[in-house]
């Protein structure tokens, strides 16, 4: 039989899709070193960098392995605008899996009424908040940023600041605590609508229980951000604001260890209009592979060892804050309660800036951040203080020995910053740490398995 010309053309074209699909399905199925060298290789040193240092911002931590599964997931392409078994799209039965376990879990974890698992992060967790409890322009009393709050609890370059009358509060001169007496006087004076608690670096406990008595004395709502201690609340290492606040956020990336995001939880009353003003009042879409991963990581939470693993984290942060101060150093407010230290590396202008110190402490392959501390003499851009915090190095599993060890280096830095020599043996003693201690160490072994598959 011949085959007539038009006959050929089709087959040609055939043949010519068949392979464009082949090469389509080949690029979508290729791995990444071989799709983007460049993001993959950055991937790759990441986990290097991060395995080969001390990571000592309190606000970061480390994934587990089926965190970051789930977060790599194909739930990353969906759309679900909308909430469990009430969406704008279809195909939503597996996302309303995954939110509706979220959702159990969260108020389980912390005995919530209501639980929003979709806030793509902590900010818009808050600002999902004020919008339900208050009116643009209305009076809030929050944390000073300079006494460990939080941006989003009314700085004046925040949304919160922009939108809102703003009163705050800070810590007291003296304790360099918490002055809750100071806080009431400002309350009763300002008579604001919402009182914001919570920090991002504030080392002491939180009295909710009084701020909600404040709270409910002036006549305002009670919002409490928990985004560093949630873990410590979990563990009921630290008293839980959610008997007495009427919104709680957090983020759930820090103490929590879960993916980067944010979490609502409310009472009853106040549930649906969260959900409204989070959705569609803040954001679009939630990011469901993120929410895949938080109900994991709040799986994980539910348990016993992450208990135990809140209890070592306050262990460790005490021995670490109990080392610098026997090697000189001030540390803000006398110790700590919970997962964090501020060290005063300043020392009223004998010592050195927060932002000297941060830069001494990375080349030395310590990760921290420069903050100021109470009072501060010295600008946010540099000033007189250090953040630590022991969640991440916890989760390598170091302990108390460790954190005296990681004390006397940080302090060998502070007090020495430009010595070569200091910084050649803090180096030494990092890596050798590091070792001991390994992080994601399947992605090691994947790496050296490619690197000896492209070596053939
Ligand atoms: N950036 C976070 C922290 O480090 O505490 C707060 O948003």
């Amino acid at each position: 039989m011949s085959v007539r010309p038009r006959d050929h053309c089709l087959a040609e074209r055939m043949l010519i899709n068949d392979e464009r699909d082949e090469r389509m399905n080949e690029k979508m199925n290729a791995p990444l070193a071989e799709v983007d060298p460049l993001i993959s290789e950055a991937i790759d040193n990441e986990v290097r960098r991060q395995a080969d240092g001390l990571e000592l911002i309190a606000s970061e931590n480390f994934v587990s392995e089926a965190v970051l599964e789930a977060m790599g997931s194909v739930f990353t392409n969906k759309y679900a605008e909308g909430y469990p078994k009430k969406r704008y799209y279809g195909g939503c039965e597996w996302t309303d899996v995954v939110e509706q376990a979220a959702i159990d879990r969260a108020k389980e974890l912390f005995g919530a009424d209501h639980a929003n698992v979709q806030p793509h992060s902590g900010a818009q967790a808050n600002m999902a908040v004020y919008m339900a409890a208050i009116a643009y322009g209305d009076q809030i009393l929050g944390m000073n940023l300079s006494h460990g709050g939080h941006l989003t609890h009314g700085h004046p370059l925040n949304f919160s600041g922009l939108s809102y009358k703003v009163a705050d509060y800070g810590v007291s001169r003296e304790t360099e605590q918490i002055d809750y007496d100071e806080l009431q006087r400002i309350a009763e004076e300002t008579k604001p609508k919402l009182i914001i608690c919570g920090a991002s670096a504030y080392p002491r406990t939180i009295d909710f229980e009084r701020i909600g008595e404040i709270a409910r004395e002036v006549g305002a709502r009670m919002f409490a951000d928990i985004a560093h201690i949630a873990g410590p609340v979990v563990a009921k290492l630290h008293p839980s604001p959610v008997p007495h606040a009427d919104y709680v956020t957090t983020t759930t990336h820090k103490t929590l260890r879960g993916p980067r995001g944010g979490l609502i939880l409310c009472k009853e009353e106040h549930a649906k209009e969260i959900d409204r003003k989070l959705f569609p009042g803040v954001q679009g879409g939630p990011l469901v592979h993120i929410i895949a991963a938080k109900a994991v990581a709040f799986g994980e939470a539910l348990t016993e060892e992450f208990k135990e693993y809140q209890h070592r984290i306050l262990k460790n942060a005490k021995a670490l804050a109990s080392a610098l101060q026997e090697s000189g150093l001030r540390i803000v407010s006398g110790g700590t309660d919970n997962h964090l230290m501020l060290v005063d590396v300043f020392m009223g202008g004998k010592g050195i800036t927060g932002k000297v110190a941060e830069k001494a402490l990375e080349s030395a392959h310590i990760t921290v951040n420069k903050n100021t501390i109470p009072f501060d003499t010295n600008s946010p851009f540099t000033a007189s203080g250090i953040r630590l915090g022991t969640p991440a190095l916890t989760t390598r599993g170091m302990g108390e020995a460790e954190m005296r060890e990681i004390g006397s280096l940080i302090a060998a830095i502070i007090y020495d910053p430009e010595s070569e020599e200091v910084r050649g043996q803090v180096q030494r003693a990092v890596a050798e740490l590091a070792a001991r201690f390994p992080l994601y160490p399947k992605r090691w072994k994947r790496r050296e398995q490619q690197e000896a598959a492209s070596a053939d």
